[in-house]
């Protein structure tokens, strides 16, 4: 059985967050140790993709050093040993999301790819012509595209909620939305252009009184709030293992059993099946029936450490450090001249979107590469949005708990240089 790795956050975590603040923990991340263009890194592009832990690092090169092997097949030792590993994973999912069976735990290749299944299995089989799938004007392009291929293929429709100037949900229109006609509600929770944060318990009540299932896409959510399944009470949730510490190419996709048993398989092959002939394939139960082929195993170990990882430092308590620093970001940003936020939601985690006037977000992107400051700059795959803001682009700053007040300070003085540089 694979132990974890390094378990050096553990003491540190005592204070972490709080009283020392969170350079202990930093330590725990090589790649932020590193210069680029001579200036030290300031990474702030976390909502495309998190930085790695040690331990993660660590888990994963020694499941290839030692304990390398297929699962669910192998009556030898090693084959023994990953499969546990790997199921040891799933365990560790269902806990970090508080869903009541294991089986309700789908590894895939990321939020994209879990939405895809829903969209494929679910909204394949059970949509017809006329039919209504709901998402939010403020959709990753991961939770638009999926749905517009099934509903042109069923003759469905896809309607829209549309959001207010601060890019928050109009809770009236959603309301007005909901029909007999609806499927399915796809929203975010966590928006990654703009920050919002959903009411998701209110939108997942109201879609309830109806007897309406809710998919929550929750990539943005996961490495920022503390997620219980049961207690939001949706139906599917989503989300990337990369943006939560772990490797690239894993993620998650929870749905309640009754309604996974109900949905046919989204892909054919092996270990998906229980038995098969020519004739006939009888599938496999759950989970395995939505995991066919040889899984990223390692991505899956990878994925379980930095769980703990995570749950070692608390995510309330990564959620009320974040608050505090998006708060300081806010203000930073807010006195620098031309800089307008894109998203100014009541309630936002993580993100700090802005257009400076005049300045194309891909030269503020770039000017601040030079000064070693990482941010994104351009759509974020979410092109409604930009538009429903009037902006071709933003340029855009995302935080994890690794971040510190300094870096805050490293973007605001990059900002006043591109400022200067396009006087
Ligand atoms: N949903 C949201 C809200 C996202 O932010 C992303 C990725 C996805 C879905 C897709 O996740 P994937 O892991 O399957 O690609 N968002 C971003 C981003 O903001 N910048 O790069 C990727």
């Amino acid at each position: 059985m694979i132990t974890p790795g390094r378990q050096v956050t553990e003491e540190a975590c005592q204070d972490c967050l709080v009283g020392s603040g969170n350079e202990r923990l930093r330590q725990d991340f090589p790649a932020l140790r590193q210069k680029v263009h001579g200036k030290p890194l300031v990474y702030l592009d976390n909502a495309a993709t998190s930085q790695k832990p040690q331990v993660v690092i660590d888990t994963i090169a020694r499941y290839y050093l030692s304990e390398n092997s297929n699962v669910h097949r192998g009556v030898h030792f090693l084959s023994d040993l990953a499969t546990q590993a790997y199921e040891g994973a799933r365990i560790r999912v269902r806990q970090f999301l508080n869903a009541t069976h294991d089986r309700e735990i789908i590894f895939t290749r990321g939020t994209t790819d879990s939405i895809n299944l829903v969209a494929h299995s679910f909204g394949r089989s059970r949509l017809r012509a006329g039919d209504e799938i709901l998402i939010s004007a403020m959709e990753h392009h991961s939770n638009i595209v999926p749905w517009q291929m099934v509903c042109e293929e069923k003759g469905a429709r896809l309607r829209v909620i549309p959001i207010n100037d601060a890019g928050e949900l109009i809770l009236e229109e959603y309301e007005r939305l909901l029909s007999d006609r609806t499927k399915l509600v796809s929203v975010v929770y966590v928006s990654n252009a703009l920050g919002t944060i959903n009411p998701v318990r209110q939108i997942i009540a109201l879609a309830h009184r109806r007897g309406i299932p809710v998919l929550l896409d929750g990539a943005q959510a996961a490495p920022h709030l503390r997620v219980d399944v049961q207690e939001l009470d949706c139906d599917f949730y989503a989300f990337s293992g990369h943006k939560l510490f772990g490797p690239t190419g894993t993620g998650i996709l929870y749905g309640r059993a009754d309604l996974l048993e109900t949905m046919p398989p989204y892909q054919g092959g092996g270990d998906m099946i229980s038995a098969v002939t020519f004739e006939k394939t009888i599938y496999n139960s759950l989970p395995y029936k939505f995991e066919a082929g040889t899984p990223h195993i390692a991505g899956a170990i990878g994925l379980g450490a930095a769980i703990d990882y995570v749950q070692r430092i608390g995510l309330d308590r990564i959620a009320a450090y974040e608050h505090d620093l998006l708060a300081y970001g806010t203000g930073l940003l807010s006195a620098i001249p031309g800089l307008r936020i894109i998203g100014t939601a009541r309630e936002k985690a993580g993100v700090l979107s802005f257009v400076l006037e005049g300045i194309h977000a891909h030269d503020v992107g770039t000017i601040l590469d030079h000064e070693g400051v990482a941010i994104r700059a351009g759509h974020h795959c979410a092109m409604p949005v930009m538009k429903r803001f009037g902006v071709p682009a933003t340029a855009r700053a995302s935080l994890a708990f690794y971040n510190t007040r300094e870096d805050l300070e490293a973007l605001a003085k990059g900002l006043h240089k591109v400022n200067e540089v396009f006087a």
